[in-house]
């Protein structure tokens, strides 16, 4: 009598000695899966994490709303009341300049009482920041984006954030660490770039900063990489020689006949004004857009519509967080919604 083979067994035909091969096929089909199952948990790692503390423009710029909605609604049209609104307004770090203008059209506009005010200033606000180019301009194969600033103002982590966007968009970036100045710089980078699965080049400390950046860049064109994100060393905008260090990596970056499509300056918005001044000597360096960072962090924010206002540089991006997911496209009229209340 045959024996009892069960029928498993049976079904996948190994139950004879000559059915290796029958074996061999089962054990690849096993491969094949478990291979799928950690690919595709792989993928979903790899997906931006959102906004992990769910912070939006609108909950990032509610002090300043609210101390500008105090302002509107104490107006009386009394010499000391105009120049009590403006002293409020520059001390949302929007500039002299923005907070005259607007002080000048509720008055000329003779408007009085919050529910008035608010539109006339959003219209004012919202000319302030028309008219600019904030896309993220990704050029030529590898294109190259550069992040720059002074120091902690969180360019490390706005290139994790870049990164992130990136692959969400379907991009294969790759990050260049040309920070070889402080000592953990490497480290926290390489923290970034294991959690966001993206492959990293970087520098040991010391290595000219320059020759990093020329190395990633060659990586990326090896690996085929279609985003090269460079994170810089934070450097301050009074050093001649830090600043000649950041003109030499952009220059040769572009010695191949490459063009750095971005260089974004990273700046915190909880510095307000001074910015400003480390803002117009970064862009002797060929910056091409501002990511304000740390919004989240301040009563403040109206630095946004001084940037604009004094140095004619696009807003690209906010940050609103630490996370990777914490970073927005800038957007005028949402900004301005932000500020005042949505109309
Ligand atoms: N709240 C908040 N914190 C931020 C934001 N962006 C960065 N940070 C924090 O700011 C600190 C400095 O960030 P880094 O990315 O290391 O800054 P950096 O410009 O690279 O610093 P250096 O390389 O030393 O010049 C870190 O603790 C970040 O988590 C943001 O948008 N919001
Ligand atoms: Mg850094």
């Amino acid at each position: 009598m045959a024996p009892v083979v069960p029928w498993p067994v049976a079904f996948m035909g190994i139950d004879r000695p000559e059915s290796m091969a029958s074996v061999v096929v089962w054990l690849a089909l096993l491969a094949l899966l478990v291979l799928l199952v950690r690919w595709r948990r792989r993928s979903r790692t790899r997906k931006p994490p959102g906004r992990p503390h769910g912070t939006t423009l609108g909950s990032a710029l509610s002090g300043v709303r609210e101390r500008l909605e105090s302002v509107w609604s104490r107006t009386s049209g009394s010499a000391a009341a105009w120049q009590e609104m403006e002293e409020e307004l520059i001390s949302t770090d929007m500039g002299v300049r923005a907070a005259r203008r607007i002080v000048e059209v509720v008055r000329e506009t003779a408007v009085a009482g919050a529910d008035e005010i608010r539109p006339v200033v959003r219209a004012e606000l919202n000319r302030i920041l028309a008219g600019y180019d904030r896309d993220l301009h990704l050029t030529g194969t590898p294109s190259i984006v550069v992040l720059v600033g002074v120091n902690g103002t969180g360019k490390t982590t706005t290139v994790a954030k870049l990164a992130s966007r990136l692959l969400a968009a379907g991009r294969q970036p790759l990050i260049g660490g040309a920070d070889t100045f402080r000592p953990a710089a490497d480290t926290q980078l390489r923290v970034w770039a294991d959690r966001l699965a993206v492959p990293l080049v970087s520098g040991t400390r010391g290595a000219d900063p320059a020759s990093v950046a020329y190395d990633a860049l060659q990586a990326a064109r090896a690996r085929g990489a279609d985003v090269l994100i460079v994170d810089t060393a934070g450097r301050l905008h009074t050093s001649h020689n830090l600043m000649e260090e950041l003109a030499k990596l952009v220059r040769v970056l572009g010695r191949d006949g490459d063009r750095v499509s971005e260089v974004l300056l990273v700046m915190d918005a909880t510095t307000g004004q001074s910015g400003l001044a480390q803002a117009r000597r970064f862009a002797e360096v060929g910056v091409t857009g501002v990511v304000l960072t740390k919004l989240d962090g301040t009563a403040k924010g109206g630095v946004v519509l001084a940037i604009e206002d004094e140095l004619s540089l696009p807003v690209k991006f906010v940050g609103v967080g630490e996370g990777s997911g914490d970073l927005l496209p800038f957007d005028g009229p949402a900004f301005v919604d932000a500020l005042l209340g949505a109309a």
